[in-house]
């Protein structure tokens, strides 16, 4: 760095996201426009989160980046997408007392850096893109004195990662599928903060830590062109299952929510299924969580627990209040005692990671 030249720098925090109502499937790949709505809970930042710090220097030759400390490309298409999106939107810059004058068509000549780690082990097989874009679009905005407002920056991020755009928000957030085909419309918004539901409790269950064999973005473009299911969920299902969850969210109906989870994670998994050649996310422990679920939600004649699962075999469980996160404990411990580096839970939501 020569002398005398300047480094300006942002730094940022995004937890990631546990789609509820699940994305499943695009309508245009470039742009990253899905075919139905989706809703998911926003994870508190201790955990699971992504931490980046963005910085911009004359004394920059290239933009980089590094994901926990290893350098990697940023030449990909999502990047670039997320770095002009962001650089055409970047306003008029000045910090008097450290003499740094930044006009906005400056931007475009100036390199990034960035720096981005995940509090959370990336073997652990929870590596998410959706903290990472949301995190990276969000501080480049800061940076860059971007003055657009959270939806504007969701559809930024969007097209970083589909699901990034949720974790753009705290609390519970619906992406809206968009009818537009520029996709200016395909934003996410917030239902309701993250101090509406503080009785939820989130266990996330590490049944393998095994990078998943079918990436989300290649599984999905195999659903959208085999899948016939997929298309009925699109259009039949998932519209009133988003009002039914708007609903129970608003009214903290935990019934109808756990219903509601539960059986849109199964639909998501029957069109894995359904697609050619089939997608297997869920494994034999996953089966057995959600068997374990079922039959205690039964036996209590309400529901307790919720389960959802994603592109890979880890559960996600969603319990009522504390009480019942610490029975949930109990018999994940007792019926998969944690060996080695298997199933060793995170409790998210509370300060202790087991
Ligand atoms: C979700 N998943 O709603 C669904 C449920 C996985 C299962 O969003 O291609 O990494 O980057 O848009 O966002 C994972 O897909 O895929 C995902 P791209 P993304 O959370």
């Amino acid at each position: 760095e020569a002398v005398g030249q300047w480094v300006l720098m942002a730094t940022g925090r995004s937890p990631t996201n546990i789609a509820v109502i699940k994305y499943w499937g695009k309508r245009d790949e470039a742009l990253i426009l899905p075919v139905n709505d989706s809703i998911s809970v926003t994870l508190d930042p201790d955990h699971l989160s992504a931490t980046t710090t963005v910085a911009v220097s004359p004394a920059f030759s290239s933009d980089r980046m590094w994901l926990n400390g290893k350098e990697i490309s940023l030449s990909g298409g999502r990047f670039q997408s997320c770095l002009r999106e962001i650089r055409k939107r970047a306003c008029d810059f000045e910090d008097e007392k450290k003499g740094i004058k930044i006009k906005k068509e400056d931007w475009e000549k100036l390199h990034v850096h960035i720096a981005s780690y995940n509090n959370f082990p990336t073997a652990a097989g929870l590596a998410s893109s959706a903290a990472g874009f949301a995190c990276l679009v969000f501080t480049l905005g800061k940076l860059m004195n971007v003055k657009e407002d959270y939806g504007e920056l969701s559809s930024i991020a969007r097209q970083g990662s589909g699901s990034a755009c949720r974790s753009i928000y705290g609390g519970f957030v619906k992406w809206c599928m968009g009818k537009k085909d520029d996709g200016s419309d395909s934003i996410a918004v917030q239902l309701a903060d993250e101090a509406h539901w503080k009785d939820l409790v989130i266990i996330i269950a590490v049944v393998s830590s095994k990078q998943k064999e079918t990436s989300s973005t290649t599984g999905m473009r195999d659903s959208v062109e085999t899948s016939p299911l997929l298309q009925y969920r699109a259009q039949t299902v998932v519209p009133s299952r988003v009002l039914k969850m708007e609903e129970a969210i608003k009214h903290h109906d935990f019934e109808s929510f756990a219903k509601l989870t539960c059986a849109d994670s199964n639909q998501f998994h029957a069109v894995c299924l359904d697609t050619s050649p089939p997608i297997f996310y869920m494994n034999d422990t996953s089966h057995r969580i959600i068997s374990l679920v079922e039959k205690w939600n039964q036996s209590e004649g309400s529901p307790q627990v919720a389960y959802t699962f994603d592109a890979g075999p880890n559960a996600v469980l969603i319990a009522r209040n504390r009480k019942t996160a610490a029975l949930l404990l109990q018999k994940l411990l007792y019926y998969f005692p944690p060996q080695d580096k298997d199933l060793s839970s995170y409790l998210v939501g509370d300060k202790s990671i087991l």
